[in-house]
């Protein structure tokens, strides 16, 4: 997830250059295991059935149902024969340009902590939960591999071309909040989703969210807010149609047209929508964004 405020300028001390550090994995206490099995067997009871096939497979075939918090060098090393990514571990946020750059290059950051017992269900910071059961299984797909990949580069010319905040909004709106649709069915793929326990019920089951056709343009012009459920969720056809557009558009004339245009806010639905759900709003009413679902 992304949270820029609490990021550094330079590498805190003991990190290298490139931002990453030792995972540490022999320093992990029983405790901290311990948290991660409990988020384990908490997601893994409810994701059948709701989360697509291509992440249930990669949880598989990465072997993530082994106890405790995965060793990044183990894990690597099957992620790596699959698809030619690996994770490294980094101390938190990192800046835009260093996390496009390992992207770019099939290197996927991961935080090396783990929330505390108290703190199961909500937290801003990417933990190692967040950040290798939400992303990393989804990255043992082939397709989504190269979507990635694809989406490190464009982040790197995005940043040339001052467009950082519509590319992150396409980031959010698949990679951490995505839907897919699969065999007639809404499937969950985002990292934020399937890391969540709430949120892996509500974006599917719950009437109040809008559920909108995927449109790029559309995507990228997009707010989003990122301290509660989201209020727009965006359904890509399969992950072929996501990496073909994303490879095939040329972004820079997509920016040009796009950035002069306001911004359209959480909830809205624009004429052009093709709409899935048009969603009740009535957790956001409950919550007092009611000015914004007008
Ligand atoms: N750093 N560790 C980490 N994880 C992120 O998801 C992340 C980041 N730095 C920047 C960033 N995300 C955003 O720039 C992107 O989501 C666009
Ligand atoms: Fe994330």
């Amino acid at each position: 997830m992304t949270n820029e405020s609490h990021v550094l300028d330079t590498p805190p001390p003991g990190a290298n250059a490139d931002w990453t550090i030792d995972q540490g994995w022999e320093r992990y206490t029983a405790d901290e295991h311990a948290v991660w099995d409990t988020l384990y067997q908490r997601q893994i009871k409810l994701l059948p059935g709701r989360a697509s096939k291509a992440y249930l497979k990669g949880l598989e075939a990465l072997r993530l149902s082994e106890s405790g918090i995965p060793n990044f060098e183990e894990l690597s090393d099957r992620l790596e024969r699959l698809t030619g990514w690996r994770v490294v571990a980094v101390p938190g946020l990192v800046p835009d340009d260093v996390f496009f750059e390992h992207m770019a290059n099939r290197r996927f950051v991961s935080g090396n902590f783990i929330r505390r017992a108290d703190q199961l269900d909500y937290l801003q910071e990417p933990d190692v939960f967040h950040d290798v059961f939400g992303h990393v299984p989804m990255l043992a797909d082939p397709v989504f591999a190269d979507y990635l990949e694809a989406y490190g580069r464009g982040g790197l010319r995005a940043l040339d071309l001052g467009a950082l905040k519509q590319l992150a909004r396409l980031y959010w709106y698949t990679v951490e909040f995505g839907l897919v649709e699969e065999d007639g069915d809404l499937r969950i793929y985002g990292s934020g989703i399937v890391s969540s326990s709430a949120e892996s019920v509500f974006a599917l089951d719950d009437p109040s969210p809008h559920r909108i056709a995927f449109d790029l343009k559309r995507v990228m012009r997009t707010e989003y807010r990122i301290d509660d459920f989201q209020q727009n969720y965006f359904v890509i056809p399969s992950f072929d149609e996501l990496l073909r557009v994303t490879v095939e558009t040329d972004f820079a004339p997509v920016y040009d047209e796009i950035l002069p245009l306001p911004a359209v806010p959480v909830a809205a639905i624009l004429d052009s929508d093709r709409v899935i759900h048009h969603g009740t709003q009535d957790y956001a009413r409950a919550k007092g964004w009611g000015e914004l679902v007008a």
